[in-house]
């Protein structure tokens, strides 16, 4: 049974709603990197400039019905890939069955993510500590998955004051964050360089989300 999982010894629950599933992603890591790559050679990874225009220092690119995008108009979720002019490649039936079975794990059944956000760390790069309230729906969870180097993660509370918890996410970890848990603050420590045998000189992080307010 699936719910036995959450008694391994490889799972560690963060906070209330909040799963961190170690190496849940090991076996098919090479597949989704693989996966990642095709997905890169139609919607390339770019760097998005944020409202208050700051280059962000993590490149993204999107999979799914819709994609992140941020510029000098704000954060939104849009239909089409706005490089392109085309939709965003489709989300891949083996993503949305990792992200399945990850949150199913955690005890969400039912998650049905339609979006797949995919950032990319060179050394040095970084996320400030922020809430993802792009969504427009809080109830679905939100599945991350971790490829290549690994990334020193900040998990805080509802307020940005709250003190943070640093969590080390490595290659085929997997976090499902939904209930009580779906809007703390978070972060990504600037990432330390090094040399990694799956990705080389670099992270990748996925995931996977349920957008409503796309546009
Ligand atoms: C906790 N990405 O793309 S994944 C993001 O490693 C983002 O690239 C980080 O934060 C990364 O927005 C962290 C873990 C994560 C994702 C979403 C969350 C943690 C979360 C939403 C709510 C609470
Ligand atoms: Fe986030």
């Amino acid at each position: 049974m699936t719910q036995s999982r959450l008694f391994d010894a490889e799972t560690e629950v963060l906070a209330q709603g909040a799963v961190l599933l170690r190496g849940f992603a090991l076996a098919e890591i090479k597949a989704v990197y693989d996966t990642i790559q095709q997905i890169l050679a139609t919607a390339p990874l770019r760097h998005l400039i944020t409202p208050g225009g700051f280059r962000m220092s993590v490149a993204m690119t999107n999979c799914g019905q819709a994609g992140w995008v941020s510029d000098r108009r704000g954060y939104r979720y849009e239909a089409k890939d706005p490089r392109s002019g085309k939709p965003w490649p489709a989300m891949p039936a083996s993503f949305a069955s990792l992200s399945n079975r990850a949150a199913a794990a955690a005890g969400f059944p039912n998650h049905t993510p339609n979006v797949c956000l995919i950032n990319h760390y060179q050394p040095g790069a970084r996320l400030a500590l922020h809430q993802d309230r792009d969504e427009g729906d809080f109830s679905a969870p939100i599945v991350s998955v971790s490829l290549g180097l690994p990334a020193t993660f900040q998990f805080g509370g509802d307020q940005r004051n709250a003190k943070t918890r640093r969590y080390v996410l490595e290659s085929g970890d997997v976090v499902v964050w939904g209930g009580p848990a779906r809007l703390a603050f978070h972060g990504v420590a600037p990432l330390k360089d090094g040399v990694h045998p799956l990705t080389g000189r670099c992270r990748f992080n996925l995931t996977f989300r349920t957008a409503k307010n796309i546009t």
